[in-house]
C-alpha cells in the first residue's frame, strides 16, 4: 500500500537515495550480482557438501598437478587421494603436519549426477556452479572444462555450467577445484615467501610463508559448494535501500535481470506475517509501508531484528519461450547516521557493546558449521552483546543471515589485514583492494545488521603512500554504497595515521598493560583516557574501542593478578570499562573485546597453543571475563533502550 510521504524534504532525502542506488548498480565494475543462491518456485538447489577426494601437490614446485592435467580425469586416476570434508579447512582433518603447515596446491573432486530436468537442452535453466568461500586462488573445472578462476578467500564466486552439464546428461559431472594459499604482497591479506638457502640448516627448496596478521592461515573450501538453477532470463541483482519517515517506512529498489532485452518486472513487499503492504511494478522504483516496523538491534527494542520479504518476479519473452523467475530478499528498514559523536540507528543513539570474532574452531578451522554457528548466536545472546565486527575478513553469509534476523549489529570487514610492508602499498595492491570491496558490497549491501564498512586492521598507516591508498579505498566503498559509513581499524598514532582523515568513525585498538607496559594495570586508565582525548581533539569523529583485552590460559589463577590468569583479564577488562564509562558520555560510540573465543594462530614464543584472548575457550566454555562482559552488557542494554525512549 502506498502512502504520501511528510513533506519534500524527506520525499528529496527518499528520491536521492534511489538516484544514489541506480547510480551504484551502474557504476559496478565486477560482472554480475552474487545474489545469496535459494530456492523458490523457480529455483533449485544441489548441496556438494560431504566428503571429497583430495590431494595436496606436495612436489617441489606445486605445480605438478597442473603440469599432468589432474583436472582432465578422476582425481584417483592421477594418484593417491584421501577423504576431505566439504566445508571444511583442510590443515587439522588428518595427523599429518606437511598438510596442516601445507602451502601450495590442493587439489579437491567430487562428482555428481545432475538431474535430467536441468540437463534438458530445451530445460530453459541455467545451471550455476557456487563456491561459498576457497582461501586463496582458486580454479575450477567442469568435466575438464575450466570455468572460473578466484582469487581471495571469504566471498563467494560462480560460474555459470549450463552449456558442459547440457552437452553430456548421461555422465556423471566432475567438479575439480584446485586451491592454492600462498599470499604475496598484492594478496589481501598479503603474505611473503621466504626461501632458506643456507643448506646446513635447512633442507634443499626449504621455505616458509611469513605473514603479519595473527591469525592460522587455514585453507580450503571453506563454505558450501553447490550448484543452483535459474531460469535462462533471470533476476541477476537486487539493491535495497531503506528510509523512515515518522510512521511511514520507504523500500527503494533497483533490479537488474539478466537474459532478456524486454523484461517485466513486478515487486511484492510482505510483512513478517505473509500479508502484503507494497507492490510496484518497473525495475527500479520506491514502496511506502505504512505504520512501519523498523529493524531494530538487539536489545534496543523489544521486537529486534524485524525483516519483510521482498518478492521480486520477472517474467521475459525470447524468441517463442517465456520465462518466469521469483527472487525474495529480506528486507529490514532502517537508517544510520553518524554524527561528529554519535553513531544513530533510526535516529537513535547506539552504543556497540559486543565482540571481535573469528570464524574458527577446532578440526573444522574456518570451515562452516552450523552448530558452531548457532551455538555461538546464543552466547552472543547470553553475553547481551548487540554487534560484532567481522574481523578480519568478510563471514560467511549463513553468519550474517543471523544477524540480520536476531538485530545484531555488524561492522563488516574486509581481509585488509597485516598491511605492513611498504610495497603492499602500490597499484597492484589498491587494485585488488577496490575489487575486494566491490565483492564484499555487492554481497552484503542488502543487510539491515551491516552497518558499517571496514576496509583493513591495523595497517601500517603512518607510511607516506598509506595516505593515498585509504583516501582511494574509502572513497571508492563510499560510491558503491553512499548509505553506510566506512571506516578502518587503527593502532597507529594519531597524530601520523594518514588514512584517519578519511573515516566517518574514528576505531582504535589498544593493549595497555599487555602489549604496552605489560603487568601494569594501574597505567591502564590514564593511557586510556589520552588515547581518547587524543584521537577526539584531532577528529571530533565518534570513537569505537574496536580491540582490547589480554590473554588468559583458562583455569589459571593468581592474586595480585599476573598475566595469562583469569583475574589478570578481569582486571584489565574493568579498568577500561571504567573509561568507557566515562567518555560514552561524550564522543565514544562502542567496545568490542578481543576476543569472543579462543583461536588458532601461527606457532610462535608469544601464543600458547593460539591466541588466548578469548572470553570463552575455543570451546565455548566461559572465563571470568566473560560474566564481567555479561553484567556489564545487559546494564549498558538497559541503559541504550532508556535513553532511545528520551528521543524522539
Ligand atoms: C591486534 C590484532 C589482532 C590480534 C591481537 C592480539 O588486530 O588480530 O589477534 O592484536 O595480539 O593487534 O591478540
Amino acid at each position: 500500500m502506498y502512502v504520501g510521504m511528510q513533506g519534500d524534504r524527506k520525499m528529496g532525502r527518499a528520491w536521492k537515495i534511489i538516484f544514489f542506488s541506480l547510480l551504484w548498480s551502474s557504476c559496478l565494475a565486477l560482472e554480475g550480482g552474487m545474489l545469496t543462491p535459494k530456492e523458490s518456485r523457480s529455483r533449485e538447489i544441489k548441496e556438494l557438501n560431504g566428503v571429497w577426494m583430495f590431494r595436496a601437490d606436495f612436489s617441489k614446485t606445486r605445480n605438478t598437478g597442473f603440469e599432468q592435467r589432474w583436472f582432465t580425469k578422476s582425481l584417483s586416476e592421477s594418484g593417491p587421494v584421501i577423504d576431505m570434508p566439504v566445508p571444511a579447512s583442510f590443515n587439522d582433518i588428518t595427523q599429518d603436519p606437511r598438510l596442516r603447515d601445507f602451502i601450495g596446491w590442493v587439489w579437491y573432486e567430487k562428482e555428481v549426477w545432475v538431474p535430467q530436468r536441468w540437463t534438458a537442452v530445451d530445460s530453459g535453466q541455467r545451471v550455476v556452479l557456487r563456491v561459498g568461500s576457497a582461501h586463496y586462488n582458486s580454479i575450477a573445472w567442469v568435466n575438464g572444462a575450466q570455468v572460473t578462476q578466484h582469487e581471495g578467500g571469504h566471498l563467494p564466486f560462480e560460474a555459470d555450467i549450463t552449456r558442459l552439464v547440457q552437452s553430456n546428461p548421461s555422465q556423471p559431472c566432475r567438479i575439480t577445484i584446485a586451491v592454492n594459499n600462498t599470499l604475496s604482497l598484492h594478496t589481501l591479506p598479503p603474505g611473503s615467501i621466504q626461501y632458506m638457502s643456507d643448506e646446513t640448516k635447512y633442507p634443499a627448496g626449504y621455505f616458509v610463508q611469513n605473514t603479519n596478521f595473527d591469525f592460522f592461515n587455514y585453507a580450503g573450501l571453506h563454505r558450501p559448494v553447490l550448484l543452483y538453477t535459474t531460469p535462462k532470463a533471470y533476476i541477476d541483482d537486487i539493491t535495497v535501500t531503506t528510509d523512515f519517515a515518522d510512521s511511514t517506512g520507504v523500500v527503494n529498489y533497483v533490479v537488474s535481470i539478466k537474459g532478456s532485452s524486454n523484461p517485466s518486472v513486478t515487486v511484492a513487499l510482505s510483512d513478517k506475517e505473509g500479508s502484503v503492504v507494497a507492490t510496484a511494478s518497473g525495475p527500479a522504483g520506491m514502496l511506502k509501508v505504512v505504520d512501519v516496523n523498523l529493524w531494530w538491534p538487539y536489545l534496543m527494542h523489544e521486537n529486534p531484528g524485524y525483516l519483510y520479504s521482498l518478492e521480486v518476479h520477472m517474467t521475459a519473452k525470447s524468441g517463442s519461450s517465456q520465462y518466469e523467475d521469483y527472487y525474495t530478499v529480506p528486507v529490514g528498514i532502517r537508517t544510520v547516521r553518524v554524527t561528529s559523536h554519535q553513531f544513530l540507528i533510526n535516529s537513535k543513539p547506539f552504543y556497540f557493546h559486543g565482540v571481535n570474532k573469528h570464524e574458527d574452531s577446532d578440526i573444522r578451522g574456518k570451515g562452516l558449521d552450523w552448530p558452531l554457528i548457532v551455538k555461538d548466536f546464543n552466547l552472543l545472546q547470553w553475553l547481551g552483546a548487540n554487534s560484532f565486527r567481522t574481523s578480519h575478513y568478510p563471514y560467511a553469509e549463513e553468519i550474517l543471515d543471523m544477524c540480520d534476523r536476531l538485530g545484531i549489529v555488524v561492522i563488516d570487514e574486509c581481509p585488509g589485514v597485516g598491511i605492513k610492508d611498504i610495497r603492499s602499498f602500490g597499484n597492484e595492491s589498491l587494485a585488488h583492494h577496490l575489487i575486494v570491496m566491490e565483492e564484499l558490497v555487492r554481497r552484503d549491501k542488502n543487510r539491515p545488521s551491516v552497518v558499517m564498512w571496514s576496509v583493513a586492521n591495523e595497517p601500517n598507516a603512518e607510511l607516506a603512500p598509506a595516505d593515498y591508498y585509504f583516501k582511494s579505498v574509502i572513497t571508492r566503498t563510499k560510491s558503491l554504497d553512499p548509505t553506510r559509513p566506512v571506516t578502518f581499524v587503527s593502532n597507529s598514532n594519531f597524530n601520523r595515521d594518514k588514512g584517519a582523515p578519511y573515516v566517518d568513525v574514528i576505531c582504535v585498538n589498544s593493549y595497555f598493560s599487555w602489549y604496552h607496559d605489560p603487568g601494569h594495570l594501574e597505567v591502564i586508565q590514564i593511557q586510556l583516557n589520552t588515547q581518547f582525548e587524543d584521537w577526539y581533539k584531532k577528529y571530533q569523529k565518534p570513537i569505537i574501542q574496536s580491540e582490547y583485552g589480554a590473554d588468559v590460559v583458562p583455569g589459571l589463577h593468581s592474586d595480585p593478578p599476573m598475566m595469562f590468569t583469569e583475574e589478570y583479564q578481569k582486571i584489565v577488562l574493568q579498568e577500561y570499562h571504567a573509561v568507557f564509562d566515562r567518555k560514552r558520555k561524550e564522543y565514544v560510540v562502542g567496545e568490542l573485546i578481543w576476543n569472543f573465543a579462543d583461536f588458532m594462530t601461527a606457532q610462535n614464543t608469544i601464543r600458547v597453543v593460539g591466541n588466548k584472548k578469548g572470553i570463552f575457550s575455543r570451546q565455548r566454555q566461559p572465563k571470568t571475563g566473560a560474566f564481567i562482559l555479561r553484567d556489564r552488557y545487559w546494564k549498558l542494554a538497559n541503559e541504550t533502550r532508556r535513553l532511545a525512549a528520551r528521543y524522539p
